[in-house]
């Protein structure tokens, strides 16, 4: 018997060893089935498995915070936050990031406690909007499945409607890390405002709590909001900075290791994921993806003179706006993306006619970007091959991109994309048996059909989506 094995085995090693290319031994793709967990939610922003057998997760329209059962998709409110601000459709303000203790309904837990982050309006005056953000601490209640006494751990956090970000995790060292967009300024409607991305808080500031600069970064906060006493020195100051030179960080998450990693929406190329360092310099506004000048400068419009008399426009800079290559920028803090998710090709069109649907140009569809909208390591070894993966699920394309991390917890491999359908993903959870995969998605706005075209007809809108390994 054992003869005929190594026969075989020898048969099968001659075939490969004859295989005209090179390959590894091919691991059979693992097989998912999809079944839809919940639907009917506003808009699920961020999906967090509690130790409750539920999915926790923020409606960013409504300001719910609402559980759903992992066993049949029941829906329980656990509370709605009154002053939430958010705009219905593409802006990007709201109810976002949660994270819960790490003691939470574990043993006799004293802390019971979930973070939040959301939009407020900072100007009593009712007729005018201010938006800021906030980070709030709840209490949460076994018996009536409650949460109550909001506890305001930092506000007027600054914000736009745009590039919020607000993905917010708590670490291996129980500090709450935090990411702010660049709130989508230089660009569109906001293209006479400043990036603050490069922007630092100065001492007197941060003395005053004035939090001006804090757009563009990742933030790391004690459990009370307080600046922890190690944060990095960055230009002679310590504050809640913890990284800089950020665009959209929307995905926050640590490795089994304790690394930290940031997926973060570029442009119109190069989405990018990040090992976050402290008191790194993420190269935002100056360079996208790497630093190679492929197919981006950063043109200044806030620095124009006449910026006001000006139409923005996505593909053609007036003379008037300074411009600045990539590797003109330098700076020692400067951290290169560990991946960018994609590049452009040289000499690529960012007018592709086929996104030109009924006469609307959708370009941003065809751009190499994927829109990241999360990130989060998957640590279980239920799939083969996955542990130390990183799950990247993309707003455009309704796909999961799988990055292997291997076992240095740098890149180890090629993305790998899962799960397509006709949907915008926004987060991810995975089950405790690391066999299922639970993925939130947008209520609404523009995703790709399965021709990889623009499309704003939703398979799933407001929904959480279950892949479970068959
Ligand atoms: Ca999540
Ligand atoms: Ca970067
Ligand atoms: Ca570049």
């Amino acid at each position: 018997m054992r003869t005929v094995r190594m026969r075989m085995l020898a048969v099968l090693l001659a075939a490969v060893a004859g295989a005209t290319t090179a390959a590894a031994p091919a691991q059979a793709a693992p097989k998912f089935t999809m079944t839809v967990l919940a639907s009917g939610l506003a808009n699920p922003w961020e999906i967090v498995r509690g130790p409750d057998a539920h999915l926790w997760t923020t409606e960013k329209f409504t300001g719910r915070i609402t559980r759903v059962s992992l066993a049949d998709g029941t829906k329980k409110t656990a509370v709605t936050i009154p002053d939430v601000v958010a705009t219905r459709g593409g802006p990007q303000d709201g109810l976002l990031g949660m994270a819960l203790h790490p003691d939470l309904l574990r043993g006799a837990s004293t802390n019971p406690y979930v973070y939040v982050s959301y939009t407020y309006d900072a100007d009593p005056a009712t007729d005018t909007l201010l938006r800021r953000q906030k980070i709030v601490r709840y209490t949460y209640d076994k018996a009536t499945e409650l949460l109550s006494s909001p506890l305001e751990l930092i506000s007027g956090m600054p914000v736009t409607i745009d590039h919020l970000s607000g993905r917010l995790v708590i670490g291996p060292d129980k500090k709450i890390y935090y990411s702010i967009g660049d709130g989508g300024k230089n660009q569109y409607t906001l293209y006479c405002e400043p990036i603050m991305a490069q922007a630092l808080p100065t001492a007197a500031q941060v003395a005053a709590r004035n939090w001006n600069t804090y757009q563009g970064k990742i933030l790391r906060l004690n459990l009370d909001g307080t600046i922890p006493l190690d944060n990095p020195v960055i230009n002679g100051v310590r504050s809640h900075v913890y990284t800089y030179g950020h665009r959209n960080a929307q995905g926050l998450t640590f490795g089994p290791t304790g690394l930290l990693y940031a997926s973060e929406q570029g442009p119109k190329s190069d989405d990018e994921l990040n090992l976050i360092v402290p008191g790194g310099n993420y190269g935002w506004p100056h360079v996208v993806g790497r630093r190679d000048n492929l197919e981006y400068t950063y043109a200044n419009w806030s620095a124009a003179p006449n910026c006001a008399s000006l139409e923005y426009s996505d593909f053609t800079i007036p003379a008037s706006v300074p411009q600045r290559t990539e590797t003109s920028f330098f700076d020692l803090r400067y951290v290169e993306p560990m991946r960018s998710l994609f590049p452009a090709t040289p000499g690529q069109n960012f007018q592709d006619p086929k996104c030109v649907v009924d006469g609307i140009a959708i370009y941003p569809i065809c751009w190499p970007t994927i829109a990241a909208s999360s990130a989060e390591v998957y640590t279980s070894t239920a799939v083969p091959g996955w542990w130390n993966s990183v799950l990247i699920p993309s707003l455009k394309y309704g796909t999961i991109y799988r990055v292997p991390l291997g076992l240095t917890g740098l890149i180890a491999g090629e993305p790998e994309l899962l799960f397509k359908t006709v949907n915008r993903y926004r987060d991810t959870a995975i089950s405790t048996d690391g066999r299922t995969i639970y993925v939130a998605t947008d209520g609404t706005s523009i995703a790709t059909d399965l021709n990889g075209l623009p499309t704003a007809d939703l398979a799933n809108p407001g929904s959480i989506l279950a892949f479970t390994l068959a």
